[in-house]
């Protein structure tokens, strides 16, 4: 009999743990203060908790740069607390992953330390290293050995003074990528992943997992960027060899384990078609994976710092495409914020006076489609984005480049400060907000970023006392899910699909159907008559209303239980 994976029915939660909760003072979160959180995250009810990088770590990208891969950082607590951690959560009934972020390490990794040393010793492919080319000298910019931009700004290239050659790294410079190429790096790797398995974690998110096999020749890329260095991404995104590392590393990690795993992959700029090779359960691939479609939607020609408002209809575009491309192979995840994105009701919806409708609208959204949802801490009581209002307040390393190379280029300090207050990824990097007590209750000491000032209104225990409280209703969808298999396994088809502000559709498993619809707009919106039905299982307003018309950011959700002909 076909028995449907245990996480089609699971929600996910994930913990940014630096700005989690802080037991010590120190002003950062820690394990500690998570295991203090535990009963919160019982009470929301999720089944998984995914936790951003606690590993040994210089801290230049907040722990996605790690120098050592089996040893906790002492900011996040000891190994002890990490095992406590594991133990609290299991005795709740959830499971923990982790963030596996193996597509570089740190500059500081021994490994790399050792590449970095000469150009012949054992560990030099470990690495990208490659000659500059003609006409270089150390400050050359052109010399690097070819045009790709990094992520984070400025060439995927660093020069190395010591051996005279550069090395690759897709993002900041002390995360130099991995050569997956070498078989001595990927078998490291997959005792790594391993020995955490043994450890009793419950499975791994795969940091930008579809950039692990480089086009090995390493060309120069005919993709500009807008600015000075090319876009590489034809040549490391979903590269030739990924699908093989891929089901060699599930061979080597999870073959002969009987627990239950969730493997999620990270794939910026991952297609539908490459979605389905990786999350086909015949494959023996990932489980699900993070597309990025629909975070593109309000970046404009000139990418995410040129910000654009988004179209409603593109986001519903894209949902029903990966809906319906992924619906008989493969599985998606269900996401619309996380530590790298801002806040969702600020970007998406409307962060003052809707506030409550708007997060709830977008909740049902998720929480309502086939997939997995990925819940990013504070957004089920709201949180917004940071309101900064000078460069000292930020401290993401893409931001402070994107600040230096914006200015460089004469664009206007008040513009560029007012294109980080929406797109940079510290809007979604401040202390959760737990009370309105100094520092929303995150920290007794002075924490490692700014709170949000607006903490005094919105914080967890606040929400969840008010008649419109944000965590119940994040409560009941998950509630839903759990209980219906038309949440986790029914057909998903859109309504209306050209609609500039509903956002409606219909999910159906035999005699059962949800019609989901929601009014995307501060503004009433009438509906057609055909949508609805007897039973409100889920509303975000708490007077009825006129069936026939949506008011501002409503989500209604409704039942109907066929009775079959052959029944009768
Ligand atoms: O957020 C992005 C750029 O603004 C994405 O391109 C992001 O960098 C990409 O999805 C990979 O993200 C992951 O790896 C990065 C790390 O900085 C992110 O926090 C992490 O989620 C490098 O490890």
């Amino acid at each position: 009999p076909y028995l449907p994976a245990w996480w089609t029915s699971a929600v996910v939660y994930q913990i940014y743990t630096r700005s989690f909760s802080d037991s010590t003072g120190d002003g950062i979160g820690d394990i500690t203060g998570v295991i203090e959180r535990l009963d919160y995250l019982s009470e929301l009810g999720v089944d998984v908790i995914w936790l951003s990088p606690i590993h040994q770590s210089p801290q230049h990208d907040n722990g996605y740069d790690i120098s050592n891969y089996r040893r906790i950082d002492h900011l996040y607590g000891t190994e002890e607390e990490f095992d406590h951690l594991l133990a609290e959560v299991h005795r709740r009934g959830m499971k923990l992953i982790m963030d596996l972020v193996v597509n570089h390490t740190s500059d500081e990794h021994s490994a790399f330390v050792v590449s970095s040393s000469s150009r012949s010793n054992v560990s030099r492919d470990s690495y990208f290293w490659r000659d500059p080319r003609r006409g270089f000298s150390p400050d050359n910019p052109g010399a690097e050995p070819n045009n790709w931009g990094s992520i984070f700004g400025g060439s995927a290239w660093e020069y190395d003074p010591r051996t005279e050659q550069y090395y690759l790294h897709l993002f900041s410079p002390h995360q130099p990528d991995l050569n997956w190429e070498s078989t001595r790096v990927r078998t490291r790797v997959y005792e790594m992943m391993n020995w955490w398995l043994d450890r009793g974690i419950d499975g791994f998110r795969m940091d930008a997992i579809n950039f692990i096999s480089k086009r090995p020749t390493l060309p120069d890329s005919p993709v500009g960027s807008g600015g000075m260095y090319a876009n590489g991404a034809p040549f490391y995104v979903s590269g030739p060899r990924v699908h093989e590392f891929i089901q060699e590393m599930m061979r080597a990690v999870f073959d002969f384990r009987t627990s239950e795993y969730l493997v999620v992959g990270e794939t910026d700029g991952v297609t539908v078609e490459e979605a389905v090779l990786f999350t086909d359960s015949l494959r023996g691939e990932l489980d699900m994976v993070f597309q990025f479609e629909h975070m593109r939607l309000d970046h404009g020609p000139g990418g995410k710092w040129d910000h654009l408002p988004m179209k409603l209809r593109d986001f519903k575009t894209i949902a029903n495409r990966w809906q319906r491309s992924l619906a008989d192979r493969g599985w998606n995840s269900l996401y619309v914020g996380n530590h790298d994105q801002p806040r969702s009701v600020s970007r998406f919806g409307d962060d003052a006076e809707y506030r409550y409708e708007s997060a709830t609208l977008w909740a049902t959204v998720i929480h309502l489609q086939r997939g997995t949802p990925f819940i990013y801490q504070g957004d089920e009581i709201g949180m917004t984005n940071a309101g900064f209002t000078s460069l000292d307040q930020y401290r993401d390393v893409e931001s402070l480049a994107y600040y230096d190379y914006a200015v460089a280029r004469g664009i206007n300090e008040e513009h560029v400060l007012d294109t980080l207050g929406k797109v940079s990824r510290d809007n979604a990097r401040t202390p959760m907000q737990w009370d309105d007590s100094p520092n929303a209750g995150f920290s007794a000491g002075k924490p490692w970023i700014d709170v949000n000032p607006n903490y005094r209104s919105v914080n967890a225990a606040a929400d969840r006392t008010s008649e419109k409280s944000i965590f119940r209703y994040y409560q009941r969808l998950i509630q839903l899910r759990h209980e219906s298999l038309v949440v986790s396994l029914g057909d998903f088809e859109m309504l209306e699909p050209n609609d500039p502000q509903l956002f409606a559709f219909r999910r159906r498993l035999g005699n059962e159907e949800l019609t989901i619809m929601c009014n995307v707009s501060a503004g009433l919106l009438p509906v057609p008559a055909y949508l609805g039905g007897p039973e409100l299982v889920l509303g975000n307003y708490r007077e009825p209303g006129d069936p026939k018309v949506l008011r501002p950011w409503e989500a209604r959700v409704h039942r109907l239980t066929r009775v079959s002909p052959t029944a009768r």
